[in-house]
């Protein structure tokens, strides 16, 4: 009897567990989840073909790597690994080889001090390297041939970084607040710190250095001048310990003005002897706490952050105050070139390379200018930013943000790897055919030695980081890229859906088919056709393309966008603004005719009749009312594919993304209604055949308000 009710209460746990729809994954593994190998064939023989490890080093590093092997191990294959000095998986260093091992010597002498070989000899698996955070990423990669249940026979892997600094930027505020972040709290907890070491921060250090990840900014670029004080540097040597086992550097984000804020001067004039000797005494006790500090990360004389401007001095000059300051310790500085000014006569886009480009030559070589993707500010589609390719002499930073503030906050799926290297890919053709911006961000087209990467971080509080599941696959596919940036979207897409959701390979093919539509359907439901930043006010959330009355020309969606009854876009070429010339001669040309601009940037580049005939023979209002619609019916679609993959993914993560999806398609169709109608207070002309009549009137979608959305700059 009573075996009956153990069963019966056992059957009624089952049920229950299989009801919950919170059940299972929650997303905080992220893709490093280590569940049980399902094939049981190719459990075991992995399990026979690695019967123990030997692990040549002894470091910090070492150590987490024979923790991550341990929990890899009993995760994967269920089996606790053994460590002995007779085994057929060896991690070793080049200077740990024996004398039959030579070749292996042989191959480590191209891959630099971060790259790894992981390669079979004489029936052994070896993961080699030159320093022991390269074994650290050869251990990470090799897991991931585990993961996604790959052969292990036969190996012969040889990787390295393309650029060498690969950060993360956080936007977080000393009080935890987020600029721009969707996934709740910073996860910097600067209160507990420096005592108080949350699991959090390993777990954060451990999913970095798996993508490749070796520097972060833990403070927000609109910085605040305390981080410098030596109450908070204790806090962040806290972290900089925690991370440096995992080949990750902290560098700070700083405000100009510090010098007087914290330091007493009355002035932060770069030129003053007395503020460079102060920047040299505060890097000094800086390096003095953190022997490993990264460097400096600024925004100066951008959205009211003071800077070198204020003084008359030029970005250069700011930046090479810093950067002298850090030379001595091997720092760099990220120096910000998202700046536009308030006096600057010259349209927004414009901006950046005015500044900047008549100053190639003059920073120091431990300067980085730090460029975001495109000439605005993070829109669902940008061109490429005019400045890269244009400083021969100058390294040039790419910054991404990963974050989502125009792309729908964190519900709305937009895998951002398409954009990436939509971005990476694009040929600038200043030296010719092949100058893509990739080579121009690694330091090849011009031979330059200094090369970095950022990614805006959208890494919060919430369970599962990144406050929506496939969130993680953007913080994953940033690391990638800046690993390899010829890695495609789509192979990225794949490791991380095998990983992160199911490795079944039918439903992997729909998840990446998913993914890889999905930022064209934001696109299309937000900006198409080249159209941008018409979202709402400050906030940044649901469209605003009516907003017209701010205090800056360029922060209004009209200044973008200018509609008229005549028609619509921005008229960039000669007759316009002229940001063309900022171009190769390839571009110029192409980009001043709209029959030769790419659909997808036409009213980025171009003003254009409502009536102008577009390549599919439609009138160009058809067309954006179609492109609009596109990107409603693009989301249904995803949900209905997504849907179908129930019984594959576990519980909790599909719920997760299944009410995500269900917002995405409700703002879709806010953007699409909100937009259409307001344009066609110009165009004046019907919505054509079968669109779908808009769900309230334009009054009551500019009617919304929402003072209290997230991320608030
Ligand atoms: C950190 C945009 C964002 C701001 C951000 C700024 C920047 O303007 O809206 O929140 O500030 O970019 O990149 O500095």
């Amino acid at each position: 009897m009573l075996r009956l009710v153990c069963v019966f209460l056992l059957l009624l746990s089952q049920v229950a567990v299989a009801q919950n729809p919170f059940a299972g994954d929650d997303g905080y593994r992220l893709w490093l989840k280590y569940d049980e190998i399902t094939d049981k064939q190719q459990r075991q023989s992995y399990v026979k073909s690695l019967t123990a490890i030997d692990i040549r080093s002894q470091s910090d590093t070492a150590n987490v790597i024979q923790q991550e092997l341990t929990d890899a191990w009993q995760g994967l294959l269920k089996t606790a690994p053994h460590f002995s000095s007779k085994a057929d998986l060896i991690i070793t260093k080049g200077d740990q080889l024996s004398k039959n091992e030579q070749s292996i010597q042989t191959l480590l002498s191209t891959i630099g001090n971060e790259g790894f070989v992981i390669h079979s000899l004489n029936g052994k698996t070896y993961i080699a390297a030159n320093s022991d955070i390269g074994l650290l990423y050869g251990t990470f990669r090799f897991l991931r041939l585990l993961q996604t249940e790959q052969s292990i026979k036969q190996l012969s892997i040889s990787e390295s970084p393309k650029v060498q600094l690969r950060m993360l930027n956080h936007w977080d505020d000393l009080d935890r607040h987020t600029e721009r972040g969707y996934a709740g709290q910073s996860i910097f907890d600067w209160h507990k710190l420096p005592d108080y070491k949350e699991q959090r921060y390993y777990d954060y250090a451990r999913a970095n250095a798996s993508i490749g990840i070796n520097g972060i900014v833990p403070n927000n670029v609109n910085a605040n001048s305390l981080i410098l004080t030596p109450h908070y540097l204790q806090k962040v040597k806290a972290l900089a310990d925690i991370f440096r086992p995992y080949g990750i550097k902290v560098y700070l984000s700083l405000k100009f003005s510090s010098p007087q804020q914290i330091g007493g001067l009355s002035t932060s004039d770069p030129l003053d002897k007395n503020v460079q000797q102060w920047w040299k005494d505060k890097t000094a006790e800086i390096y003095k706490i953190i022997p490993d500090f990264g460097g400096y990360l600024v925004k100066a004389n951008s959205e009211g952050q003071p800077g070198p401007g204020d003084y008359g001095r030029t970005h250069a000059e700011g930046a090479n105050m810093l950067a002298k300051a850090l030379q001595p310790f091997g720092g760099n500085v990220l120096w910000r070139a998202f700046v536009y000014s308030h006096d600057a006569k010259a349209e927004r886009s414009l901006q950046a390379y005015n500044e900047f480009v008549p100053l190639d030559g003059k920073f120091e070589p431990n300067v980085s200018v730090q460029v975001k993707n495109g000439p605005i500010d993070f829109q669902p589609r940008e061109a490429f930013s005019a400045l890269f390719g244009a400083t021969p002499q100058t390294s040039l930073a790419m910054e991404f943000q990963i974050t989502q503030e125009y792309l729908g906050f964190s519900t709305h799926l937009a895998y951002l790897g398409t954009m990436y290297k939509e971005a990476l890919d694009a040929d600038t053709h200043v030296k010719g055919e092949g100058s893509t911006v990739a080579k121009v961000v690694d330091g090849s087209l011009y031979n330059i030695p200094l090369s970095a990467m950022a990614g805006v971080a959208n890494i919060g509080m919430d369970r599962n980081w990144t406050g929506h599941i496939f969130g993680q696959s953007n913080w994953y596919v940033y690391g990638r890229l800046a690993w390899d940036h010829d890695l495609t979207a789509a192979e990225i897409a794949e490791e991380w859906a095998r990983m992160t959701l199911s490795n079944d390979d039918k439903a992997v093919a729909n998840i990446v088919d998913i993914m890889m539509s999905s930022r064209e359907h934001v696109v299309n439901y937000m900006t198409p056709l080249g159209l941008h930043h018409l979202m709402d006010t400050g906030h940044h959330y649901g469209p605003g393309p009516w907003v017209g009355d701010l205090g800056r020309d360029d922060w209004n969606p009209t200044y973008y966008h200018r509609a008229d009854e005549q028609g619509i876009g921005l008229d960039r070429t000669a007759s316009g603004t002229n940001g063309v010339a900022q171009y190769a001669p390839y571009w110029q040309k192409r980009f001043s005719d709209p029959a030769t601009t790419p659909t997808e940037l036409l009213l980025w580049f171009h003003h254009l009749d409502w009536d102008y005939k577009m390549p599919s023979g439609d009138t160009l209002w058809n067309e954006l009312a179609k492109h609009y619609d596109a990107g409603v019916q693009g989301v249904a679609e995803m949900q209905a594919q997504w849907l179908a993959l129930e019984s594959q993914i576990e519980a909790n993560q599909f719920n997760q993304v299944k009410m995500a999806l269900a917002i995405q398609l409700k703002e879709a169709q806010w953007w699409r209604d909100a937009c259409m109608l307001y344009f066609q207070t110009f165009s004046k002309r019907p919505f054509p055949a079968g669109f779908a009549a808009p769900e309230h009137s334009l009054e009551t979608y500019r009617s919304y308000q929402f003072p209290y959305a997230p991320g608030r700059g």
